[in-house]
């Protein structure tokens, strides 16, 4: 009832207020009604059921309350790790048979596509969190096979931080967010991950990896992804070998720096996801290619470490990589909830031809995934969810359960039995997935195995692989993150492993802390380190792929810029396989030479050059009063610089590279002419300008 005190109400007759017509949307003859989600049609959407227009809100409200209340529960429980993704459908098609090495179906032959579903994530941040944190990538794929769902569950990073999955919990609670005060979020810069690490030697490889350009990749269509574990192929003859999988992006890998990281994130917290978006929105579809290294089981004995810890890799150089196929991600999600939210990936889900590897973590992984999806999807029927079905038909007597959505019919939900009906389940001896025969033998022990026991040579064969300038960003990496520890006891006993590393190494970190290199705490490996064959393969900017392909370039337009010369970039960055965004001073829109008015993807502070790969300035001589006083103009150039890019720039633009202090070098390259713009592309191709940085950054 309205109290009597308030206003009068209007009169009755008097018509409520109009909204414009395209947001007030009824439906017209022949059009879907809206409906309660119990097929009542809905009459009014805007308005709930009150006493009177400025009465109370009354409790017959069905339709106000149902929709509240499904919108009240629209969150799940978040996974505890890998909280954040971004999804995509495609195929995986594989180049010739592999039946000399597994009989799985997908892998026979080279005519047949499977279709997938990959989701790449960050670990320790919470689903809301950003995108470019330092941080390990997920990278897992759902391959929906005749066989049923083959889940490759990997990460970015070819080794793990841990030995045995008893540790997981302690790691994932030191890196996660402290739990009195709940920060940092998705941050490994805090004194719990420094403290958990520097007590756990086994993490030393695996630390290498984290402080790398690759836990800041510039698109997740350019990580490289891993197994990790070491699984089986096996034959239809029974013929078992160890396999390590790898993806390899075909556009080559590309790291960020962390400066920009640190930008981006601040500018577009979504960066990722939206790149993968956007690339597959335009049809410049990601592609990685699937490779296996195979090792015999007579060749696994005479490795210098252990198949089964899955802190160690095998070089390339070693035992080079089978290419199988290739993956194409080609659709977008048509619902982010319904299916990147809702997928789940467990590394149980294997198919005859793959097996599992006693290494300890993969042994616990085996468990984790099921248990944690039956509460994250509210029941044992998560398998029914679109996205988690096999596409292949699938049939036995499980019934019932919190969420059931199948109808199952008949009174026998067992077997054996003589009364169920022709075309009941039966079990398939022939094409039913057996485990490999493994001989297992050996005591009941709670021991880790003494082959397990050197953490520090495969760590400083990482750290050796590197350029210098990869170097550099594991020793700023290391700085910048134990810079945040404020306790100085995991500062001296995490240099005291930088030191069984390598020496330099410990003495630039130490260096750029302002910690002498003596007060290091004593650590005593229990294996010395050896030093092993540098492995240039592991290293990012050592392959890299010099291409414009899949990358964006950025050009910053004002009025009067050249329109002869933005065509001729523009048709340039085509023909490179390259995106091109404009960016003006007002989104409204800036005139070319010709009088054009070109509208902008970005306005300038919306814009940032961090989102780019290379950039462009074409300005006129009119502009540039008003750009050398803007701060978003003179930091896009500031930054561009930094962060090493290969900047093009019409010679009317000179102040304003004055202005952001460039110092002009072989990746600054001035447009005055047609065969300017070729070498533009050509130096920009090259990528990041890296002999720029030393005279820009410290280490730290
Ligand atoms: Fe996971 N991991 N993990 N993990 N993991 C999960 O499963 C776990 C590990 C990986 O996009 C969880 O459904 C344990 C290694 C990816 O949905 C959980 C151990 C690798 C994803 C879980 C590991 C991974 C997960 C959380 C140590 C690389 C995201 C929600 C024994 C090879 C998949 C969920 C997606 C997710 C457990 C270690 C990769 C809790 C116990 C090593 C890519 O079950």
């Amino acid at each position: 009832m309205a109290s009597k005190k308030s206003p009068p109400s209007p009169p009755a007759a008097a018509p409520s207020p109009k909204l414009p017509a395209e947001t007030h949307q009824t439906a017209v003859e022949g059009e879907q009604h809206l409906t309660t989600n119990h097929g009542l049609p809905i009459s009014d959407n805007q308005n709930s059921l009150k006493s009177g227009v400025r009465g109370a809100v009354l409790l017959e409200d069905f339709i106000l309350r149902e929709k509240i209340t499904h919108f009240d529960h629209e969150r799940i429980p978040e996974r505890i790790v890998h909280a954040r993704g971004s999804g995509a459908h495609g195929f995986f098609q594989p180049y010739e048979s592999a039946a000399d090495i597994t009989e799985a179906g997908f892998l026979q032959d080279p005519k047949k596509k499977t279709e997938v579903f990959a989701r790449f994530s960050t670990v320790a941040g919470g689903a809301g969190s950003v995108d470019l944190p330092r941080d390990v990538r997920g990278f897992a794929v759902k391959f929906y096979t005749e066989q049923g769902n083959f889940d490759l569950v990997g990460n970015n990073i070819p080794v793990f931080f841990i030995q045995d999955a008893m540790k997981f919990p302690d790691v994932i609670h030191a890196v996660k967010m402290e739990p009195d005060r709940g920060f940092p979020q998705a941050a490994s810069a805090h004194a719990t991950f420094w403290d958990f690490i520097s007590l756990t030697p086994e993490s030393m490889h695996m630390i290498m990896w984290a402080m790398s350009d690759r836990a800041i990749p510039r698109s997740l269509r350019m990580i490289e992804g891993f197994g990790v574990h070491t699984f089986r192929f096996i034959t239809a003859e029974g013929m078992s070998r160890f396999v390590k999988f790898h993806w390899r992006p075909t556009i080559g890998s590309a790291a960020v720096v962390w400066d920009e990281a640190i930008k981006i994130s601040g500018a577009d917290p979504d960066f990722h996801r939206r790149d993968l978006w956007e690339a597959i929105e335009r049809g410049d579809f990601p592609e990685w290619e699937l490779g296996v290294q195979v090792i015999e089981e007579s060749q696994a004995a005479e490795l210098d470490f252990d198949l089964l810890d899955p802190t160690k890799l095998i070089p390339e150089e070693i035992i080079p990589i089978r290419m199988l196929g290739k993956m194409v991600l080609n659709r977008n999600p048509d619902n982010h909830f319904a299916e990147t939210e809702q997928v789940a990936y467990c590394p149980s889900h294997i198919v005859p031809g793959i097996g599992f590897s006693d290494d300890p973590l993969l042994q616990g992984r085996l468990f984790s995934y099921l248990d944690t999806q039956l509460s994250r999807l509210g029941g044992p029927n998560f398998h029914q969810i679109p996205v988690n079905a096999p596409r292949c038909p699938f049939a036995n007597n499980q019934r019932d359960g919190l969420r059931q959505m199948q109808v199952h019919k008949g009174r026998v939900a067992y077997e054996p039995s003589q009364i169920s009906p022709p075309g009941a389940p039966r079990e398939c001896p022939v094409h039913g997935f057996r485990t490999h025969p493994e001989t297992e033998t050996g005591e009941k022990i709670r021991k880790r195995s003494e082959t397990f026991a050197d953490h520090y040579s495969q760590a400083r064969l990482f750290f050796r692989s590197m350029t210098p300038p990869e170097q550099n960003h594991i020793a700023s990496a290391l700085a910048f993150e134990l810079a945040k520890v404020e306790v100085v006891k995991i500062r001296e006993l995490m240099l005291g492993h930088l030191g069984h590393i390598d020496a330099d190494l410990q003495q630039t970190v130490a260096d750029a802390l302002g910690m002498p290199v003596k007060n290091s705490a004593k650590v005593q490996p229990a294996v010395s380190p050896r030093d092993l064959a540098p492995s240039p393969s592991l290293s990012l900017i050592g392959k890299d792929p010099h291409t414009l392909k899949g990358r964006k370039a950025g050009i910053l337009i004002t009025d009067g810029a050249d329109a002869g010369q933005l065509a001729a970039l523009q048709a340039a960055f085509k023909k490179e396989k390259a995106a091109v965004e404009l960016i003006a001073p007002k989104i409204g829109g800036a005139t070319t030479s010709d009088g054009t008015l070109v509208e902008p993807h970005h306005s300038l502070s919306g814009g940032p050059s961090v989102f780019f790969d290379t950039v462009v300035i074409l300005a006129s001589e009119a502009a540039m009063g008003d750009l050398v006083r803007e701060a978003a103009a003179v930091n896009w150039v500031r930054d561009a610089f930094g962060h090493l890019k290969v900047i093009g720039y019409s010679p009317e633009a000179v102040p304003l590279l004055e202005a952001a202090g460039v110092e002009l070098d072989d990746g600054t390259i001035a447009l005055d002419g047609a065969k300017a713009i070729k070498g533009y592309v050509t130096t920009a191709k090259g990528g990041r300008r890296w002999e720029r940085e030393p005279s820009l950054r410290s280490i730290g």
